[in-house]
């Protein structure tokens, strides 16, 4: 029964031209995301936020999947339609964070352990009640002259792949998610050592686990220069790096790698999936996007929380969505933005 569950969700879940919306900012995060706009970080402008997204007619055509928060599984609209309910409607499968969030890693100044695993069979069971089909942990991890330090790279592998066996044990894919940062002032060529490294340490321990990676999603960072970095590259770098990386790292049973946006702008996060997509005709996976961020940030500018907006904030979702649907294609133009 779980295989089954697991297998049906893979293959809706991983198509070419479709990626994933990343809704599931925890209420610290979204809260910033609503100051942004000079808005109160309050359950009904959570909601009403929720409610324009997954209201937004024709997403399921570019995105196949959103990822929530756990009280937006609990949210309805303005017509008391329960906001699964909208996005199962245009066939956008239901996922869930079920991290608890990162915390300081004792003995380890300034780097971070994602806590969620105590009582997580149960959550999972009643997520799926509530329509979750997939689930989110993220770790995050920092570079810097020292970090990220070999311990902490074992033990969040390692968080991971117990998180994962759990999830599939219940029938729900798990989205893998070994965030390196953009923050720093690092070259591009130590983010690639560093995301070799920490890809190699996390299929390591995900086989120790007997994780079923056919029925697993990587969401990794894109290799990049620290955001200090003096040297930017190119996208052709950035394109070709990372792919060389993941050639190396990841191995060909993962179906689909959607990549974070992490602080790219929107246009960035598009231009370089495109120019990954671009560089070889040879993928053995689908490489699409699982962006916050960068599918976001424009729409909460549009609306600014004002009910007059809503329209012109969900076309700006769309249009970022379409965007990064021809990325994951190889065929975006930077001419189609406008
Ligand atoms: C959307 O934000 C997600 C939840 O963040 P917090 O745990 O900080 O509340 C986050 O996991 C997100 O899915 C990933 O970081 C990717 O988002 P970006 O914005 O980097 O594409």
């Amino acid at each position: 029964m779980s295989i089954q569950m697991l297998s049906e969700t893979i293959d809706l879940m991983s198509k070419n031209g479709q990626g994933i919306l990343a809704a599931d900012e925890s209420t610290g995060t979204i809260g910033k995301r609503l100051s942004s706009i000079d808005l109160e970080n309050s359950f009904e402008n959570r909601r009403l936020y929720r409610n324009l997204l997954a209201n937004t007619q024709g997403l399921g055509k570019y995105i196949n999947g959103i990822i929530l928060f756990e009280e937006t599984l609990d949210q309805k609209d303005n017509k008391n339609v329960s906001i699964v309910e909208i996005l199962r409607s245009q066939e956008i499968v239901i996922g869930i964070k079920v991290d608890k969030g990162i915390k300081e890693m004792p003995n380890f100044p300034n780097e971070n352990i994602t806590e969620g695993l105590d009582g997580l069979t149960n959550r999972i069971i009643n997520y799926k009640e509530k329509g979750a089909r997939f689930a989110k942990w993220r770790n995050v991890m920092v570079i810097s002259k020292d970090t990220p330090s070999e311990t902490v790279v074992h033990s969040n592998s390692e968080m991971l792949a117990r998180y994962a066996v759990i999830c599939q044990n219940q029938g729900i894919v798990p989205i893998i998610e070994p965030e390196i940062l953009m923050n720093g002032s690092h070259s591009l060529q130590r983010c690639a050592e560093v995301t070799e490294i920490v890809l190699k340490e996390l299929f390591h321990y995900l086989q120790k686990h007997k994780v079923k990676l056919e029925y697993t999603i990587l969401k990794p960072n894109m290799v990049l220069p620290g955001q200090n970095c003096d040297d930017q590259s190119s996208t052709a770098e950035i394109a070709e790096t990372t792919f060389e990386i993941l050639k190396r790292s990841v191995p060909y049973s993962i179906p689909s790698i959607c990549f974070l946006s992490g602080g790219q702008t929107p246009t960035e996060a598009t231009e370089r999936l495109n120019a990954i997509n671009q560089f070889s005709d040879n993928k053995p996976w689908v490489l699409s996007f699982s962006y916050g961020r960068a599918l976001q940030e424009p729409v909460i500018s549009s609306w600014i929380g004002k009910e007059a907006n809503v329209t012109k904030a969900q076309e700006a979702l769309l249009h970022r969505a379409k965007m990064n649907s021809l990325a994951s294609l190889g065929e975006y133009r930077i001419e189609l933005e406008s």
